[in-house]
């Protein structure tokens, strides 16, 4: 097969870690709408909870932390009528499909990751064996809907590298043409937004410093402050981008802004070339509140009814096992497990 013999499908999750970010929603939550609206792919987008536990999750946060993700995922504009809304461990192909990426998989490939070496820390000997394995089940979330595109952060771009290898060896090993080479789709503006509060770290839900990051959760007041404190240099915006060279913070607030006024950075900057952050800011903070504030809203609404997330998780569920019980089934066939 092909890859245009597959059928064009867009599958991307996200841990119920923690409260989305803005890095989240603008490196990846944002594309999955975009993807679903445009008409072209069957898409797919999941709540990656067995992820989430590769390290400790409180259970009753864990299940709280999933189904808010559920309600983000709609408040942005995912539409469980258009789009396949599942949480993991709820299509037991993902695991299934997991274990034998493990067997795929290379050692050798896995100690290349360099976010296990990041989550792991300097205390890598007690990380758990699922945060080494990761990337293995992640390759198995995408390749059991033969995903074709896979939108996400610039973070992702070597989890999904491998999760190319790990197809492509499979497709050797066995002499088959069974799985997609699938295509990463990073783009926009603020592909790797950073931290408020050091430009040369990502944006993270789980970084202990919560005025490094915006929450999707965030009220407008607390937006504003967060975008007023956010560390700057002394100048001011340059007209062009190569202005942008070796300013981190700035480059990073310039990216935020074209990313969420859908303008590209030529044209911010165009626009806000020689402000100070001092007026710069402001407006950075009006054009977050505008954007986010709608979505924390519709959330709060969603979170009032958490049995209709439930249903509609239970119905998503259904439907993708219509997708990754066959191709599972297919992958035991040509391993030679007996009775599939
Ligand atoms: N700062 C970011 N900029 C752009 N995209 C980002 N993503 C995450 N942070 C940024 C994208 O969001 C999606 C979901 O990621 P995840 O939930 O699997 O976890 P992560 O990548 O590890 O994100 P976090 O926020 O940093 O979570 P924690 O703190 O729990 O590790 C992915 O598409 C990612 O690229």
């Amino acid at each position: 097969m092909s890859d245009s013999q597959f059928t064009p499908r867009v599958f991307s999750g996200m841990q119920p870690s923690g409260g989305l970010t803005l890095g989240n929603y603008l490196g990846a939550l944002k594309r999955y709408v975009e993807m679903q609206d445009e008409g072209t792919y069957e898409t797919v987008y999941c709540m990656v909870d067995l992820h989430a536990i590769t390290v400790w999750q409180d259970p009753a946060e864990l299940a709280a932390k999933t189904r808010e993700l559920a309600a983000a995922y709609i408040a942005a504009g995912v539409d469980p009528e258009r789009s396949i809304l599942i949480n993991q461990s709820q299509v037991p192909e993902h695991a299934q499909l997991g274990w034998v990426f493990n067997c795929v998989a290379r050692m050798g490939w896995m100690q290349r990751m360099t976010q296990f070496k990041d989550k792991a820390g300097k205390n890598a000997q007690n990380a758990s064996l699922g945060l080494f394995g990761y990337p293995a089940l992640m390759a198995a979330d995408i390749l059991i809907y033969h995903a074709t595109h896979v939108p996400v952060g610039d973070d992702q771009k070597q989890h999904l590298e491998l999760t190319r290898d790990i197809a492509a060896k499979f497709n050797h090993d066995y002499g088959v043409d069974f799985f997609p080479l699938t295509e990463p789709v990073i783009k926009g503006a603020a592909t790797r937004v950073m931290s408020l509060r050091d430009g040369s770290k990502k944006m993270s839900k789980s970084d202990p410093s919560d005025a490094s990051r915006i929450n999707m959760t965030d009220d407008a007041d607390t937006i504003a402050k967060k975008i007023r404190k956010a560390k700057t240099d002394p100048d001011a915006l340059p007209s062009e981008v190569k202005g942008l060279e070796d300013r981190p913070e700035a480059r990073n607030l310039v990216n935020i802004y074209a990313a969420l006024a859908d303008m590209s950075v030529e044209q911010v900057l165009a626009d806000h070339g020689g402000a100070q952050f001092g007026t710069f800011k402001p407006a950075l903070a009006e054009l977050a509140v505008a954007k986010l504030s709608p979505i924390a809203s519709e959330m709060t609404r969603l979170m009032g009814d958490v049995t209709e997330i439930d249903r509609l998780l239970a119905r998503g569920a259904e439907q993708a096992r219509e997708i990754t019980a066959p191709i599972l089934k297919k992958t035991y066939e040509i391993v030679g497990m007996v009775g599939s």
